[in-house]
């Protein structure tokens, strides 16, 4: 007889439904699969080829003008879009992640541990997004960060106004001068592959793409290989004097500081998060996670009065 995972007899094996499986029960789940004539339906190549290129195309299409553009998908940016995808389901939202795995540094709560901390406030936003937690009186703990980041994450992915483009990395910013004024705005960003902006070094010309918004979200970070991209390049291109340099940990000072100082720093152009602390001279807060997805609401906020104005 044809092996069957179940734990009740079944005398005529059925095909699984997977549908199903969101409202089974232990029973139901088991898998009562006829292995002998067991076969997925067929396909070609050049359908799967088609299937996820056709789609990734028709998106740089459609999000080359975007309405909001993110850079970075950290604990602040993801937290950022998902208020933002809610709020405006009217507006289009891309968000360019240079890593591969979206997340930045919110899969661990601090050094290698599991646990993530967020003093509250923050604990209304793992409400909202229905996050689990152990309440410790002034703080909460999320059994492991990486339930944090992939809830967020599923959240803001399953929006249909979102579009992640990941293994992408902003490299500029476009700007345009007031011909009267000659006050700067960002107005979109530049974008390549990562793997491409990583060897500007040693191959030659190999020209980015761009994608125009009337406002951007920056959220890389504080300095490191990639962090803190934006706030760099307003320096390089003489929009900001010069960046006053993330300071030593307080986590008191810092957590208040990055969620009162998130705002729009040029027009076109809101912070948030980490890189902030570059910009302002904020400590940092190490392992709690509050203000980053406070910086996100509170940023969510600002980028939305552009579209107020
Ligand atoms: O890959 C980066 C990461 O996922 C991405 N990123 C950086 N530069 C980019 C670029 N183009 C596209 N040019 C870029 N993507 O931005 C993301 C930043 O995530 P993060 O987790 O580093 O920043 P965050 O501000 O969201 O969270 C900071 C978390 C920290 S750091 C810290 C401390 O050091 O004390 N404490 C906390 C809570």
């Amino acid at each position: 007889s044809p092996p069957v995972l179940s734990t009740t007899a079944s005398p005529a094996p059925t095909a699984v439904k997977l549908g199903k499986i969101s409202n089974a029960t232990a029973n139901d789940i088991a898998i009562k699969q006829d292995w002998e004539s067991f076969t997925f339906k067929p396909i070609r190549e050049s359908t799967v080829s088609r299937a996820m290129t056709k789609r990734y195309f028709a998106d740089l299409e459609k999000y080359a003008e975007s309405d909001i553009v993110i850079i970075g998908a950290g604990s602040c940016g993801l937290s950022a879009a998902y208020v933002l995808a809610k709020a405006r389901p009217d507006l289009k939202i891309a968000i360019i992640e240079g890593g591969v795995a979206p997340g930045g540094g919110a899969w661990l709560g601090g050094q290698l541990f599991s646990a993530m901390v967020m003093r509250k406030p923050a604990d209304e936003f793992l409400d909202e997004i229905q996050v689990p937690y152990e309440d410790e009186g002034d703080y909460v703990v999320v059994k492991h960060a990486a339930l944090f980041t992939s809830t967020v994450l599923s959240k803001v992915l399953a929006f249909p106004n979102v579009k992640l483009f990941n293994a992408t990395t902003v490299e500029d910013l476009i700007t345009r001068r007031d011909p009267s004024t000659g006050q700067l705005r960002i107005a979109g960003v530049v974008t390549n592959w990562t793997l491409v902006s990583m060897h500007h070094d040693d191959q030659s010309c190999m020209d980015p793409n761009t994608i125009n918004a009337p406002i951007i979200l920056s959220t890389t970070g504080h300095d490191g290989p990639f962090g803190a991209f934006t706030v760099k390049r307003l320096v390089s291109m003489g929009a900001a004097e010069k960046l006053q340099g993330m300071q030593g940990l307080d986590m008191n000072t810092a957590e208040d500081a990055i969620v009162k100082g998130t705002r729009e720093i040029v027009p076109g152009l809101v912070v948030g998060g980490m890189e902030l602390s570059e910009f302002d001279g904020a400590n940092r807060m190490g392992p709690t996670f509050g203000a980053m997805a406070l910086s996100g609401v509170k940023a969510a906020d600002a980028v939305l009065a552009v579209f107020d104005e």
